[in-house]
């Protein structure tokens, strides 16, 4: 049975209306923060943002339902900067069939209204055909171009048995305009798989500078991990000969597993500004976490302040989704009033905004107790803050 012309038409209009209702749905801040970062009520970009052009066939002919035809499962890992006066995203968007692609959305004001360009990115691909791309990390580079690096995931052919062995490395495209994207040769280092690599926005020592994170399998870093450091001399044929770990993974640490860096840093007077995700395990599997910490101004790799614990974890209805318990950010946009939006993701399934400066992370950073890595050192740390407040009454 089909949809008369009339049903046809009042879907239609109730799928639009919904849409356009959830598309101009005003963003709130919680009301009371903790004085580093502010969150925001709703989430900022769900699989429900995705035009309906997209998901539907809109012909009475070929669709005489309506029904969803290709339909999204999650929202997730963006990349963000601000182009053309627009906070944009550029959004892993992830298909109900698994495989992810990006998608360019913007909005005025960094918080609500979010709205899809025309059409997803149509990545162009090396001669080794990507299987599934994701977490773009976008640099607005010294020389002139916007880098996307991602994640390239393709069938481990070591193993060609097993249906589930995938390698991960790191993707490379810049473009000028985010619409037209020129594929550069995947990264080559001599670590057995590459995720969450993010290319530094100056040169340094006159080369391209890299941060990775080295891992020997697809989920598990193995023995490598930690957020590493390395030097290429161009991006058009990209190799890092020799990786540094810079943020090592740590026992009893929110990064006790392993760790990544989030998006590009960001340049203050104090020093480079960072934004990573720590990983740690549970009873009830792996918890990911925010974290920040500053590098030096003239060495990005060397750390000179980094608060312990947590920034953002995920809360309520953010624990739950597609993978639980997760927060992850590879995109932040500092605007030219200093004001700082976090990008990040719950549970692998939408996206939401937080807010704070600059300044109140650098702030945050440089005067957050560092991780003693023992309960009495966390106890040392309390007690002094009360010494100290007991001087101010
Ligand atoms: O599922 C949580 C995250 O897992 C991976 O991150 P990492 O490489 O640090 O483990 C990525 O697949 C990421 O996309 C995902 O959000």
């Amino acid at each position: 049975m089909s949809l008369t012309a009339t049903e046809f038409e009042t879907r239609m209009n109730r799928l639009t209306q919904a849409q356009s209702e959830l598309l101009t749905q005003v963003n709130q801040p919680e009301p009371l923060s903790n004085g580093v970062y502010t969150r925001w009520q709703n989430p900022i970009v769900t699989s429900e943002h995705i035009p309906l052009s997209w998901r539907y066939d809109l012909n009475p002919a070929t669709n005489p339902n309506l029904m969803e035809r290709i339909a999204v499962n999650a929202t997730l890992n963006s990349g963000a900067m601000l182009f053309n006066g627009k906070y944009v995203l550029v959004v892993r968007v992830e298909g109900v069939d698994r495989k992810s692609y990006f998608a360019v959305c913007e909005s005025d004001n960094g918080v609500d209204n979010f709205t899809f360009w025309d059409r997803p990115i149509t990545m162009p691909e090396t001669d080794n055909p990507d299987t599934n791309v994701y977490d773009m990390r976008l640099t607005k580079h010294q020389d002139g171009y916007i880098y996307g690096l991602f994640c390239t995931e393709r069938k481990d052919l070591a193993h060609p048995n097993n249906t589930s062995a995938a390698e991960a490395q790191c993707g490379i495209a810049r473009t000028k305009d985010l619409v037209n994207w020129e594929r550069l040769p995947d990264l080559i280092t001599y670590s057995g798989q590459q995720r969450n690599v993010v290319l530094h926005p100056e040169f340094v020592d006159g080369q391209y500078a890299l941060y990775t994170r080295p891992q020997d399998g697809f989920i598990s870093v193995g023995g490598g991990g930690g957020i590493g450091w390395g030097l290429t001399e161009s991006m058009e044929n990209a190799e890092v000969k020799q990786e540094v770990i810079i943020d090592q993974k740590a026992y009893h640490t929110i990064n006790e597993v392993k760790n990544g860096q989030g998006p590009a840093p960001i340049k203050t007077a104090q020093g480079w500004l960072h934004l990573a995700h720590g990983v740690r395990n549970t009873a009830a599997g792996l918890r990911y976490v925010l974290y920040a910490f500053l590098t030096d101004l003239d060495k990005p790799w060397q750390i000179t302040h980094k608060p312990a614990g947590h920034l953002i974890a995920p809360e309520g209805a953010e624990r739950v989704g597609d993978v639980s318990n997760v927060t992850f950010s590879n995109g932040w946009i500092a605007n030219s009033k200093g004001e700082l939006f976090i990008y990040y993701a719950s549970s692998d399934t939408r996206m939401h905004v937080a807010t704070t400066s600059v300044e109140t992370l650098v702030d945050y950073c440089i005067n957050t107790p560092s991780d003693g890595l023992r309960s009495a050192t966390s106890v040392q740390a309390i007690n002094d803050l009360i010494s100290r407040n007991k001087d101010v009454s």
